[in-house]
C-alpha cells in the first residue's frame, strides 16, 4: 500500500469515526485547513521528484475532494441526528393540564358572551358586529326614533363633537340595533344574526353604568311570526339557564322599531330572600322582544311584504348577575383582581353545548 492510500484509509477512517460535529469540524481543520495535512503535502509538491510531481499532485487532490465530500455529507447526517434527538427530547404533552400557577380568569361578561354565542351558534346564528361610534340615522331614524320622539332623550344618549354628513352630531350607540341594520343595508335576507356588544347611555346608579353590555338578535325570513320568536327565545332562557322546563311568559310591551312587542319574564322562586330561576309562583324579566316595525324593514331597503322578522334585546350584566348570583352591577367595572378571582372562570373552559354550558 503506498504512502497516498494509507493518508487517504486513515482520513476516511476518521471521518467515519467522528462522533460529533465538534469532532468533524476538528478533522476538517487538521486535514484541509490552513494548516492541515493535506494542504501541507500540497505545499511541500515542491520539494518532490519532478517525475512523482504530477501524480503526487493528482493523488493528494483526488483525496482531498473525496474527504472534503465525505466531511460535508457526515456534517449532513450528525447535524439531522443532532436535530432529531433535540426535537424528541423537546415534545409537548398537550393534554397535559395548565400549568397550576396559571392565575388568568375570564371575566363573566366575556363568558355570559361566550355562552350565548354557543347557544344562538347552535341554533344557526352568526355573530355581527359594528362600530361604537354611530350616526344619527343608523342609531335612531333608521329604527323608527324619529327626532322629536321621547325615546332619544330616555336613552340619555351620549354626543360626540364630530357630526355626520347631514350634520347631525354623531352618538355612542345607545343599543347595538345599528349593527342589524347595517347588516340589512348590507345583504339580502334571510338573515339570522345576533349582536353581542358595548353600548352607552348617559346614567349611572345603584342598577345603571354609563357603558353596559347588550346582545341583540334578529331574524329575517319570508314566513317568519311570533311563534319562532316565543320557541326560539323558550329554549334559550332553557338552555343559558340549563333549567329544561323553566316556565316562560310574554307582557305586551312597546318599542318603537318592534310591533308587536313584548317583555319576556321566566318563573322564578323568591322564597327565603334568595333567588331560584325555574320553580316558583314569581317571575322574572329577562329580555324585551317583538316583530321587527315594517318601517324599520322600509327604511332598510327591505321589502316588508315579502319578509318578516323577529328582533330581540337583553342586558349581558343583568342576566350574567343572575345566574352567577352577583349582586353588585358596579363591580363589573372595578377591575378589582379578587372580584375577578372569585367570579371570574378558568381559561381554557370555552363554554359548548356539548357537554352542557357548565360542564
Ligand atoms: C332592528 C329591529 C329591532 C331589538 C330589541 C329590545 C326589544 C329590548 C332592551 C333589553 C334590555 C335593551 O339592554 S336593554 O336595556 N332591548 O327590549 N331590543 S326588541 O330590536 C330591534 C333591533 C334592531 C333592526
Amino acid at each position: 500500500m503506498t504512502d497516498l492510500d494509507d493518508l487517504r484509509t486513515r482520513l476516511i477512517g476518521a471521518v467515519e469515526g467522528a462522533e460529533d460535529l465538534d469532532a468533524l469540524e476538528a478533522l476538517r481543520v487538521g486535514a484541509l485547513g490552513k494548516k492541515g495535512e493535506l494542504t501541507e503535502r500540497m505545499k511541500a509538491l515542491g520539494k518532490a521528484a519532478p517525475e512523482e510531481r504530477k501524480a503526487l499532485g493528482q493523488g493528494l487532490n483526488a483525496i482531498k475532494d473525496e474527504i472534503a465530500g465525505l466531511i460535508e455529507a457526515r456534517t449532513a447526517a450528525l447535524g439531522d441526528a443532532a436535530l432529531e434527538a433535540r426535537l424528541r427530547g423537546e415534545t409537548v404533552d398537550v393534554t397535559l393540564p395548565v400549568r397550576p400557577e396559571s392565575q388568568g380568569r375570564i371575566h363573566p361578561i366575556s363568558q355570559t358572551i361566550d355562552e350565548i354565542v354557543a347557544i344562538f351558534g347552535e341554533m344557526g346564528f352568526t355573530v355581527a358586529e359594528g362600530p361604537d361610534i354611530e350616526d344619527d340615522f343608523h342609531n335612531f331614524t333608521a329604527l323608527n326614533i324619529p327626532p322629536e320622539h321621547p325615546a332619544r332623550q330616555m336613552h340619555d344618549t351620549f354626543y360626540v363633537e364630530e357630526r355626520d354628513a347631514a350634520g347631525e352630531r354623531l352618538v355612542l350607540r345607545t343599543h347595538t340595533s345599528p349593527v342589524q341594520i347595517r347588516a340589512m343595508e348590507g345583504a339580502e335576507p334571510p338573515f339570522r344574526l345576533i349582536v353581542p356588544g358595548r353600548t352607552y347611555r348617559s346614567d349611572s346608579d345603584m342598577t345603571h353604568t354609563p357603558m353596559f353590555h347588550q346582545v341583540e338578535g334578529l331574524v329575517i325570513g319570508e314566513a317568519i311570526h311570533m311563534g319562532h320568536l316565543k320557541g326560539c327565545l323558550t329554549d334559550f332562557c332553557r338552555a343559558y339557564f340549563e333549567v329544561p322546563d323553566v316556565p316562560v311568559r310574554f307582557r305586551p310591551s312597546h318599542f318603537p322599531f318592534t310591533e308587536p312587542s313584548a317583555e319576556m319574564d321566566i318563573g322564578c322562586s323568591r322564597k327565603g330572600g334568595g333567588l331560584r330561576i325555574g320553580a316558583g309562583d314569581d317571575w322574572l324579566e329577562i329580555l324585551g322582544c317583538g316583530m321587527v316595525h315594517p318601517k324599520v324593514l322600509a327604511n332598510c331597503g327591505v321589502d316588508a311584504e315579502r319578509w318578516q322578522g323577529f328582533a330581540f334585546g337583553m342586558g349581558i350584566e343583568r342576566i350574567a348577575m343572575l345566574k352567577y348570583g352577583i349582586p353588585d352591577l358596579r363591580t363589573f367595572f372595578e377591575a378589582d383582581i379578587r372580584w375577578l378571582r372569585h367570579y371570574g372562570f378558568a381559561p381554557l373552559e370555552t363554554p359548548s353545548l356539548i357537554g352542557g354550558l357548565s360542564a
